[in-house]
């Protein structure tokens, strides 16, 4: 047995340190590396699983499409065909439709800097291919905390363990960033208090010590609420206000139009509780608020974030250690992203499409994308509007390559399959957006099969079209060197060679992210007001409007008379437990755990339609439709329902996931995804139910 270290390259913001044995060259268990100082030693039951990810259905070899489109048939063809054909149909396609006939989709399979954002983008780049805008996780949030900061820094996670009031704030944190739950649960037994703020008690409001629930996408006015409060009763911090803020007087003017009684029915939350989480808030120092992101995958979700960044100046929570608020840690690992991604190697200006929108990209776009090369992704599950994504991945002339580790939906439409490792069979540079520490891990196994890294394979097409750039020689580690190589890591001595050998190095970080008075916004201080959003038809000071879909289904802004809407109720759909997005929703044990997709409903939605515990129905709107089993219970809000995990498809009795429900309307700001703000209507059972009862 031989003991062996990585990291887990999952889109997960607790990036953890981990321990895996080997016999044979294979894995046999995947634990945590006790030595890493925020990871410690715990790690997810998702992936404690892994060497049944590894070792099971995965895509071996290359291969090539061999039935109707779609219909999951496929032939094995070696490296060599398999390059030739993809970089021979790019040459015709380059002469014959011009470069932005190819577009790549990736996002976040896995969160290695290699291997999610360099050789990729220096391919692309090179070829002039349609770039893609990266926005289908937490762009709206990330914008409108900068807003207020100019950065996506935060609070170091690990002085949390300092604060007396810790609010989770549309974070389900305790599924999705365990060591936030386990570091807050720390602070508990120094008394801190735990408060969840969410529009589903889920497990971590169950955990914490009071919960909200909030009317979907209503948190701006809750935050606009709570300043009013705080500003009523003379609780702000006057003097930090007045050193180191922008735009005060005019945020102060607004939130007098959120008087308690107004936002207790906007969000559904009463007056009194109001009055109490303002009056808490203001009055526990230190004061932190960790916040998630599905808030902001609503209409109205970077403007929301915005609002809720600025409730910690307001009360100047900052200046305590383990007080402030995150969002997200990323700024505090700069890299050379000019080196990494080559944007000097673009030739001529390129079209961009936003990710969320690949459906109309795929079926509307003109001149058309007659190529598409997924990797990092499963757009087939993961994103918005699913019925036009699969039209468009159904198209004749597209011709598709899919870089994969398993027989996922998207991979089924594929022209091209090619085998992809997984992170414990290449090296690969880690950053976290949550916690402050760099971190390296080599191959720990040999490669499964015939796959390979990403960069492996984009070095080959790049050679195969002709390209002798010395860019695309570069391995690993030529790659995370030039990513080290700005002032930030190389001032502090902090290089790959130092890496290697230690694993993980912490950063250095203040008792406060911000040095005050020289933010990286426009006026250099915290922006109360900013000229950034005025654009758009938008307040240059935060206001609340409520999710367009409420408008559109409603004709009107009257929540109260949302019945009387075609499809009246709001469907949630954030990730599970057992899921990391769609990966893991293949690995049988997990998928066993997490039982079946569910559609938690209110029991008096439930029972104006007639609706019992168990019983089968049908969720539709103006998108589609699909069936599912309800679960009817107060764990949300009349006029709010529930479903968790993305599952594949063939979870869904109609083979339609949850994703065919789902809006690709982008955000207020940032272009960023809105499936949460998506209506519909649930029915009873269905009559020509193609179902098993
Ligand atoms: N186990 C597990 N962990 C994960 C993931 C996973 O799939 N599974 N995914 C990873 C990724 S990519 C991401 S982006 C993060 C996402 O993780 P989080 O940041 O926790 O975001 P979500 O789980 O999408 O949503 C969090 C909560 O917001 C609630 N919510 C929805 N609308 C609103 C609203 O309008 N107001 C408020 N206050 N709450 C609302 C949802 O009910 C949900 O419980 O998790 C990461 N970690
Ligand atoms: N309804 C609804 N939809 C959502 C969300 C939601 O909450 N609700 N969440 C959204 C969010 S926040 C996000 S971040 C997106 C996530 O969307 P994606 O980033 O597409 O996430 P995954 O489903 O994990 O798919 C990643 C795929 O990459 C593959 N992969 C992993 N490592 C590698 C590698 O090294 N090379 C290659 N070639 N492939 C690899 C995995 O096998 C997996 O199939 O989904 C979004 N979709
Ligand atoms: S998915 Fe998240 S919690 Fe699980 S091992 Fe990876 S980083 Fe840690
Ligand atoms: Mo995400």
């Amino acid at each position: 047995m031989e003991i062996r270290y990585s990291v887990c390259p999952h889109d997960c913001p607790d990036t953890c340190a981990l321990k895996v044995n080997i016999e044979n060259g294979r894995i046999v268990k995947v634990g945590g590396d006790s030595s890493h100082p925020i990871t410690r030693g715990v790690i997810c039951e998702k992936v404690r699983a892994y060497p049944e990810r590894i070792y099971g259905n995965r895509i071996l070899y290359p291969m090539r499409g061999a039935g109707k489109k779609g219909s999951g048939e496929f032939k094995r063809i070696s490296w060599d065909d398999a390059i030739d054909e993809i970089a021979g149909r790019w040459k015709e396609l380059i002469s014959e439709c011009g470069p932005e006939s190819i577009m790549p989709y990736s996002y976040g399979g896995t969160e290695g800097i290699i291997n999610k954002s360099s050789m990729d983008r220096r391919l692309f780049n090179k070829i002039g291919a349609t770039a893609l805008d990266r926005t289908i996780c937490s762009t709206a949030g990330s914008l409108g905390y900068q807003l207020a900061y100019g950065i996506s820094k935060g609070v170091n996670p690990l002085d949390a363990v300092n604060s007396k009031l810790i609010i989770f704030w549309g974070i389900n944190a305790l599924e999705t960033n365990m060591h936030q739950a386990i570091l807050a649960d720390a602070a508990r037994k120094n008394g801190a208090k735990i408060i969840a703020i969410d529009v589903h008690r889920n497990k971590t409001a169950k955990w914490a010590d009071d919960f909200y629930m909030i009317l979907p996408g209503s948190d701006g006015a809750l935050a606009l609420g709570i300043a009013n409060i705080i500003l009523r009763d003379n609780l702000a911090d006057k003097a930090f206000l007045e050193e180191y803020s922008y735009g005060f007087d005019e945020f102060r003017k607004k939130t007098m139009e959120y008087p308690p009684e107004r936002v207790a029915g906007l969000t559904g939350i009463s007056k009194e509780r109001i009055e109490g989480l303002a009056k808490l808030y203001a009055k526990t120092k230190p004061s932190f608020i960790r916040i998630g992101n599905g808030l902001q995958h609503h209409n109205n979700g970077g403007i929301n974030t915005w609002t809720i960044s600025l409730l910690p100046a307001l009360t100047g929570a900052w200046q305590d250690k383990g007080g402030g608020a995150l969002k997200s840690n990323s700024g505090y690992f700069p890299l050379n992203e000019d080196a990494l991604k080559r944007p000097n190697l673009i030739k001529n200006p390129v079209r961009t499409v936003n990710m969320v929108q690949l459906g109309k990209a795929l079926c509307e776009l003109n001149p058309p994308v007659r190529s598409l090369y997924v990797y990092n992704s499963n757009p087939a599950v993961v994103a918005p509007n699913q019925n036009l994504v699969l039209k468009g991945l159904g198209r004749e002339d597209l011709f598709t390559v899919v870089h994969e580790q398993t027989m996922t939906d998207t991979a089924k439409w594929a022209d091209i399959i090619l085998p992809a490792t997984t992170s414990f069979e290449h090296a690969d540079l880690y950053v976290s957006y949550w916690h402050t520490s760099l971190q390296w891990a080599d191959p720990v196994i040999p490669i499964v099969g015939e796959a390979k890294p990403n960069i492996e394979v984009f070095k080959l097409i790049a050679q195969s079209l002709g390209f002798t750039d010395q860019c695309f020689l570069d391995s690993e580690e030529d790659i995370a060197r030039q990513a080290l190589d700005i002032p930030y890591w190389r001032d502090n001595g902090i290089t790959l060679e130092m890496l290697k050998k230690e694993r993980f190095i912490m950063i250095d970080t203040e008792d406060c992210p911000f040095e005050w008075g020289k933010l990286s916004t426009p006026s250099g201080k915290i922006e109360f007001k900013s000229e950034k959003v005025a654009s758009g038809g938008l307040l240059n000071i935060p206001d609340y409007k409520p999710i367009k879909e409420y408008i559109l289904s409603l004709g009107n802004k009257n929540r109260t008379s949302r019945s009387e809407s075609k499809f009246p109720l709001i469907l949630i759909t954030p990730p599970n437990h057992y899921f990391l997005n769609s990966s893991f929703a293949g690995v049988f044990s997990l998928k066993t755990k997490a039982l079946e997709p569910l559609l938690e409903i209110n029991p008096k939605d439930a029972e104006e339609r007639g609706i019992s515990n168990g019983d089968l129905v049908k969720v539709e709107n103006e998108r589609g439709c699909i069936f599912i089993k309800a679960k009817v219970l107060d764990s949300v809000l009349p006029g709010v329902v529930v479903s968790t995990g993305l599952w594949w498809r063939e979870n869904y009795k109609n083979g339609g996931g949850i994703n065919v429900l789902t809006p690709d309307n982008l955000s207020d700001i940032g272009g960023g995804a809105t499936f949460f703000s998506a209506s519909v209507e649930v029915k009873k059972g269905y009559p020509n139910l193609p179902i098993e009862t």
